[in-house]
């Protein structure tokens, strides 16, 4: 799915902005079928749960509404005209002015609604969205609604970050012509100095397709026609970790002289492969350091925002971070074309979060009804997590920075259904992407020994927590658990293996001379443990600490004030262990991790 972007055959306009807002129990019926009788006006992109200081708002569970006025420019008469929601969590139903014109479900893939039968160029209509935060056996990622003994509708989910809802990102109105590009796919290999660039195309409409590659200073490298093709580039600077370098793949429909449509697309040239227990990234061996994230801030929740973005890649920049998880739902489109250009390696992961029943037995890891049934993750779930793939793999698969699809975190791969519920998912994933690996993360109830899954997929991804939720406090059996989950994966796998999740929460300015949870301290000292023992492995190709940032969980009593296993407090101020990292990741203690340097 292409990216609204402006080009010399098509125009947008961006509807960001402050949007009149009211929640369906406070509204009359059909509320799209006027102005909204709300006094209350939300912004555009952010999740709307903490714009206002009414409880009853932030943990409403049902639609709420958003609504503005939309004019469409003058000249778009003989255009398309699309409207683009960059993301819609987790449901949306979409009005123009009396008119139910589009739905989606999904809360972080795009959609696209076209309203050139219903809109005129020149014209003003009254655009309404119903957005819906509700989770169910059917959703990805999956909840619970219960009715209290109140009366009142409760959301319950199976993560613990906070079930923000809302327009989070960008909406826009654009226009694209009637015979024009719908897609574009780039797969890159190169073979000594000579790059490959193959290319597909699809049209709509009646067309012919050209293509031109040019170089980051603009100048033409190399050019072709027809709608599938492989260019060839010489002397091709390759993109790299840390060293990106994009050409810019300029895709044209064309009739005779007639340029109909122009689209362009970043393109790095790269190499993605798993070979034995390594991880190559233009056939060298890669070691990933860095973070599992999440779109999370103060007030706007999961609104996308780009000053923190430009600020979180600092950050990860400054501390030596060279990847990061897009954990646990695909980010924004900004945040991967801000990798690319700044040649950050992502693991692009999908919405399925909570795949497990097991969280709710504790850490017995008992579930109390199978994950893989009717009741929780069945038909409904399965075809939503396939539809969540698709679109996923649609919007990111030309990113040069995504070197992997992570599909699921932490599902229930050690209980009975999981084979069943996972392999038609990853036939899906390769047909649309034979190019990537495929990786899931780990819960540490699914262990070496009942893992039921593990052989589908290239890489290893293991999230543990020993010295946090299991031997608190203590380093010495921490390290010996530790030790044993690794080498039993490494005899049964023989694949590369990382860890992307381990971490401690951590209260900032909390000190101990002791080994005392919560402290800064332990928190470095339990990452220090980590790295000791991921060093002794040759087959270990990653580190991705939990958390970059503290973050938003929902109430429980688990949490004071969120999730506080930042290496960055919520603010991004650094703890004590992001100076730790920092000398570890950027090799100033004499040896980076992962190499024999
Ligand atoms: C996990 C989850 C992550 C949680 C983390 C924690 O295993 O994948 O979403 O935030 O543990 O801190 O408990």
């Amino acid at each position: 799915m292409l990216k609204p972007t402006p080009t010399p055959t098509r125009e947008l306009v961006n509807l960001d902005g402050v949007w009149r807002f009211g929640i369906d129990s406070r509204l009359g019926e059909q509320p799209w079928a006027g102005p909204l009788e709300s006094p209350l006006e939300a912004a555009v992109p952010a999740s709307y749960n903490d714009l206002f200081t009414d409880a009853e708002i932030r943990d409403h569970v049902g639609w709420v509404y958003y609504q503005r006025e939309v004019r469409v420019p003058r000249g778009w008469s003989d255009e398309r005209i699309l409207l683009r929601f960059d993301a819609a969590t987790h449901a949306a139903r979409v009005y123009v002015d009396d008119e139910l014109v589009g739905e989606h479900i999904g809360g972080y893939t795009p959609f696209d609604i076209d309203l050139t039968e219903r809109v005129q160029a020149g014209g003003a209509f009254r655009l309404t969205v119903a957005v819906s935060g509700e989770l169910t056996n059917e959703t990805i990622p999956p909840g619970k609604i219960e009715v209290g003994m109140t009366g009142k509708r409760t959301q319950t989910y199976f993560h613990d970050f906070y079930n923000y809802a809302g327009l989070a990102r960008s909406v826009w109105l654009y226009s694209v012509p009637a015979t024009r590009i719908d897609d574009v796919t780039v797969v890159t290999g190169f073979e000594g100095t000579t790059g490959q660039v193959e290319y597909r195309v699809e049209v709509i409409g009646d067309a012919d397709v050209r293509v031109r590659l040019t170089d980051a200073a603009g100048a033409v490298v190399a050019e072709g026609s027809g709608a599938e093709g492989t260019l060839s580039v010489a002397d091709v600077v390759l993109w790299k970790p840390g060293s990106a370098y994009l050409y810019q793949l300029t895709v044209e429909a064309v009739r005779g002289d007639e340029v109909l449509d122009s689209y362009p697309v970043a393109v790095g040239v790269r190499t993605v492969e798993v070979r034995g227990h390594e991880f190559l990234i233009n056939g060298e061996p890669f070691y990933f350091t860095g973070f599992g994230k999440h779109e999370d801030a103060a007030v706007r929740g999961k609104g996308h925002d780009d000053a923190y973005m430009v600020h979180d890649f600092q950050l990860m920049e400054w501390s030596g971070a060279n990847s990061f998880r897009t954990s646990h739902y695909p980010y924004a489109e900004e945040v991967l074309d801000f990798a690319d250009r700044h040649g950050v390696v992502v693991i692009d992961e999908t919405a399925a979060v909570g795949l497990n029943m097991g969280v709710v037995g504790g850490m017995s890891g008992t579930p109390p009804f199978p994950t893989f049934s009717e009741q929780y993750a069945g038909a409904a779930t399965h075809a939503a997590h396939a539809q969540h793939l698709r679109e996923l793999i649609g919007r990111d698969k030309n990113h040069p920075s995504v070197v992997m699809w992570c599909i699921a975190n932490e599902p229930a791969s050690n209980e009975d259904g999981a084979r069943e519920y996972f392999e038609p998912l990853v036939d899906l994933a390769r047909e649309l992407d034979p190019t990537r690996p495929l990786t899931y993360s780990l819960v540490m109830f699914a262990t070496f020994k009942n893992d039921q899954i593990v052989d589908l997929f290239d890489v290893v991804s293991m999230n543990r927590y020993y010295g946090w939720y299991i031997a608190t406090g203590d380093l010495k059996t921490a390290e010996m658990y530790l030790q044993g989950d690794i080498q039993g994966w490494v005899e049964r796998t023989g694949k590369p293996i990382m860890m992307t999740e381990y971490g401690a929460d951590t209260q900032p300015g909390l000190h101990s001379v002791w080994d005392q949870a919560w402290t800064e301290e332990y928190q470095a000292d339990l990452l220090e443990m980590y790295h000791r023992v991921f060093d002794r492995f040759p087959q270990f190709v990653g580190e991705q600490v939990w958390n970059f940032a503290d973050f938003a969980t929902s109430n429980g009593i688990h949490r004071v004030d969120g999730n506080k296993k930042g290496v960055f407090t919520r603010d991004r101020k650094p703890k004590s262990a992001a100076f730790a990292l920092r000398r570890r990741w950027r090799g100033l203690d004499g040896r980076k991790p992962g190499s024999d340097a």
